[in-house]
């Protein structure tokens, strides 16, 4: 495990509105760190929300890899993860569980959800395959999950855990989530390029507005 993955503290370029001037700030790093520990799955998972695109991903299921990678490179996200599921059985638990810490990570890092977008959307193609991914950060949590027909299976991975990865990050992590995609033929496509719709979308939601003092809801509380 490297030391160094994530920095508690990091410095920022902030610029004052009134007097234009740049300044340099520190700032504490939002960031989640889940352990969980079941009979099923035992994981370790650091989420860096204004990261670089550093990954370390070690799930025992390689296109889950591919696909967590992608979303965090296009998501300036560092992401970690250490699991170990029950994959002798199939990918069920381990996908499931990883949604769920991803999830929990994500609400940890935003903690009271101030100053944040809130809102994010990205259209991203792969090829012939479109994708679509709006977002809330409402703390409501939902998932709309319409995709063309595609294959069981992208090597050995069974894509009908994509929709449980995403329900189990939807209700830890209090997001509405609506992944769509109108058309597409090949599956590594289509599932890729929600992973990366997913990544930009939640990369903009995250993102803290300057006008924005408080919480983003006429509620006042998300
Ligand atoms: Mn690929």
């Amino acid at each position: 495990m490297r030391e160094n993955f994530f920095h508690p503290v990091r410095e920022v370029d902030r610029e004052d509105f009134r007097t234009q001037r740049k300044l340099k700030m520190t700032t504490l790093s939002r960031r989640g760190v889940v352990d969980r520990q079941t009979k099923e799955t035992r994981i370790r998972l650091e989420l860096l929300l204004d990261g670089e695109g550093n990954t370390e991903l070690r799930t025992g299921i390689p296109f889950l890899d591919h696909m967590l990678s992608l979303f965090a490179v296009h998501g300036f996200f560092d992401l970690k993860i250490d699991a170990e599921g029950d994959l002798e059985i199939d990918a069920h638990h381990t996908v499931e569980d990883i949604g769920i810490c991803l999830g929990s990570a994500l609400a940890q890092a935003l903690g009271d959800r101030k100053g944040i977008r809130r809102y994010g959307h990205s259209v991203v193609p792969m090829d012939e395959a479109l994708a679509a991914v709006t977002l809330d950060l409402s703390n409501r949590p939902y998932l709309v999950y319409r995709i063309p027909s595609i294959a069981d299976r992208v090597g050995q991975f069974e894509t009908e855990l994509v929709p449980e990865f995403f329900r189990a990050f939807c209700l830890n992590g209090g997001v509405t989530l609506h992944v769509d995609s109108p058309y597409g033929s090949n599956t590594h496509h289509i599932v890729e390029a929600v992973f990366k719709a997913w990544g930009r979308a939640l990369d903009g939601a995250t993102q803290l507005d300057p006008r924005r003092a408080g919480v983003p809801s006429s509620k006042g509380a998300l």
